[in-house]
């Protein structure tokens, strides 16, 4: 572990020159140490000390009960109020060290000044004033910091954020060190460069100017105290790395994406006209990091109904991220389910086009995303790995990924609003990283979150039954419509299998121990042929056989979802 203690040295500035000393000026004359402090506490009304340093320096000291900060301005405001008693012709000298200092490659004859204070921040400078024209020429601080400071900024959608950075002498780095990780929270610049990571970002002012620094920094500690606060997960990987974000990536890129070859994020800045950068939105934020989780948990395959269930998974956690954050949930905030949460990309979308968001999780089909399995939205076109490069796949989305995974998003958007947001999130990541593997499809997901949700509520309890219910209307799983009878018997045989076509589901009962359903399918050459049973009361087999009656492939382990491929 790092020590994480803020700690601070004093170190004297070097100069050129020094030591050359030169005889005070003539003008300067000399008055006690009590008649300055008695003329600054007339001139600024507050109470100063004079400490001895040494034989030709003293420092001043007093509370700056007003300062806000202890930056070199403040120094010199100082000065301005104290400047009647510390004009040239009452200097003491024992209280200044004149020193020659180059500045702009001019050497100038100055006197040295100590200025220092302890409240509300300490403050020590040293302030040169010009001997000849009784000038400020130049401040140096004394304090040379280096540990975790609170810097501050806007974001990019207007709101101000507080900023853990970095202060490393007198530049503040976008570097988070106050976590409980081996790991940083980081953020870089590519500076509109197709570079990962780019420039780690630093600032001269605790105030950081860069909104979208300000997005991705703040927004990606806030996905670590979610993820640690609630479940108990050290950053993405569950062991504290890093995690590293890179904002102002290429030109004109309207995309944001999780990278996990170097394990970070990235963000574009938009496209200029319909989309701003991609960390203006903080559930954008938390879907990448969410990609990162999975990619280190369930691994979803990300390719056809797998591929849709990662996508939902980032869709349903970036917006328990954003409302997490919104209502203040870290802090006491009541965790609010409202409609209006349930979209993602809205703060992203200018409003230059119709798009006000990427996707709604109420409302799948308002972004020709299917909300149910029977919608026309629902996208058909398969990727077979075998058989289609990865390129030719980016054109099917991998199997419509980014479409299909509105039909869970619709089903998890339901299950919120009827058990609220806390528990649906700690449902959904136990599902994600106890229950959910690589292959795991819609059917799949619902028996992972019931199994979920019966080990954090019970089997008989509400959380259980709000599942059944939202993944029954968005058709996942049968439920109300249920057939009333046996249907498709007798097929107890191979000779009297009933038959049936690709792409359709059919909804039957095994009605007895003894009843043995059989189904004929015909299957061209080189196709690949998936078959799911799927909302199974009992623990079913299913066995794939060829026209000839021989077995070619069974799934008969212990669980209530089959897949046969
Ligand atoms: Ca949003
Ligand atoms: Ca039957
Ligand atoms: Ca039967
Ligand atoms: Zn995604």
């Amino acid at each position: 572990m790092k020590n994480k203690k803020l700690f601070s040295t004093l170190v004297l500035a070097s100069f050129l020159a020094t030591g050359f000393i030169q005889p005070l000026s003539a003008k300067a004359n000399t008055i006690n140490v009590n008649g300055i402090l008695e003329s600054i506490k007339k001139s600024s009304g507050k109470e100063f000390k004079m400490a001895v340093q040494n034989k030709n320096q003293k420092s001043l000291s007093g509370k700056l009960s007003k300062r806000k900060t202890s930056n070199s301005s403040e120094a010199i405001k100082f000065l301005d109020e104290v400047k009647d008693v510390l004009s040239l012709k009452d200097v003491n000298n024992n209280f200044v060290t004149n020193k020659v200092i180059d500045k702009n490659n001019k050497l100038l004859s100055t006197y040295q000044f100590n200025v220092h204070y302890q409240a509300p921040d300490i403050g020590s400078y040293y302030v040169y004033v010009d001997m000849n024209t009784g000038k400020i020429v130049n401040t140096e601080s004394r304090l040379k910091f280096d540990g975790a400071v609170t810097g501050s900024g806007t974001a990019e959608n207007g709101t101000e954020r507080t900023l853990n950075l970095y202060q490393s002498g007198n530049s503040y780095e976008a570097k988070d060190i106050t976590k409980d990780m081996p790991g940083q929270i980081s953020t870089y610049t590519a500076n509109n460069k197709q570079e990962q990571p780019g420039k780690l970002f630093t600032s001269s002012t605790k105030t950081i100017s860069d909104p979208a620094v300000v997005s991705a920094h703040s927004y990606a500690g806030v996905v670590y105290d979610f993820y640690k606060k609630l479940f108990n997960r050290n950053s993405i990987d569950g062991n504290g790395m890093s995690l590293i974000s890179t904002v102002h990536y290429a030109k004109n890129y309207a995309n944001a994406f999780w990278d996990p070859e170097t394990n970070q994020m990235v963000y574009g800045d938009g496209d200029g006209k319909y989309y701003r950068p991609l960390c203006t939105d903080f559930d954008v934020v938390g879907h990448e990091m969410t990609h990162g989780v999975t990619d280190k948990t369930a691994k979803l395959t990300y390719a056809n109904q797998s591929g849709a269930l990662n996508e939902s998974m980032s869709d349903v956690m970036g917006v328990l991220i954003q409302t997490w954050d919104k209502y203040n949930v870290q802090n006491g905030g009541t965790w609010e389910f409202n409609d209006s949460d349930w979209v993602i990309g809205d703060e992203i979308c200018t409003g230059k086009s119709n798009e006000k968001a990427f996707r709604s999780l109420k409302d799948p089909t308002l972004y020709d995303q299917p909300d149910s399995m029977t919608s026309p939205n629902y996208y058909t076109k398969y990727w077979d790995q075998s058989k289609v490069s990865t390129e030719d796949a980016e054109k099917i989305d991998y199997g419509g990924v980014h479409t299909n995974s509105g039909i869970p998003n619709k089903a998890a958007y339901l299950v919120a609003k009827s058990i609220g947001c806390e528990k649906t999130a700690k449902i959904y990541y136990r599902a994600l990283t106890t229950y959910f593997n690589a292959n795991t499809n819609f059917a799949g997901a619902y028996s992972g979150l019931v199994q979920a949700a019966t080990d954090l509520y019970g089997a008989n309890s509400n959380e259980v039954k709000a599942l059944t219910s939202a993944f029954t209307s968005v058709d996942i799983i049968s439920g109300s419509q249920q057939p009333t009878t046996d249907t498709y018997e007798p097929n107890d045989s191979i000779k009297n299998a009933y038959k049936i076509k690709s792409g359709e589901t059919y909804k039957s009962y095994i009605s007895s121990s003894s009843d043995v359903d059989y189904y004929k399918i015909y299957v061209p050459c080189s196709k690949t042929l998936n078959i799911t049973l799927s909302n199974l009361p009992k623990d079913y087999d299913l066995y794939l056989y060829n026209a000839n009656g021989s077995k070619l492939k069974s799934s008969t382990k212990g669980s209530t979802s089959k897949l046969l491929t």
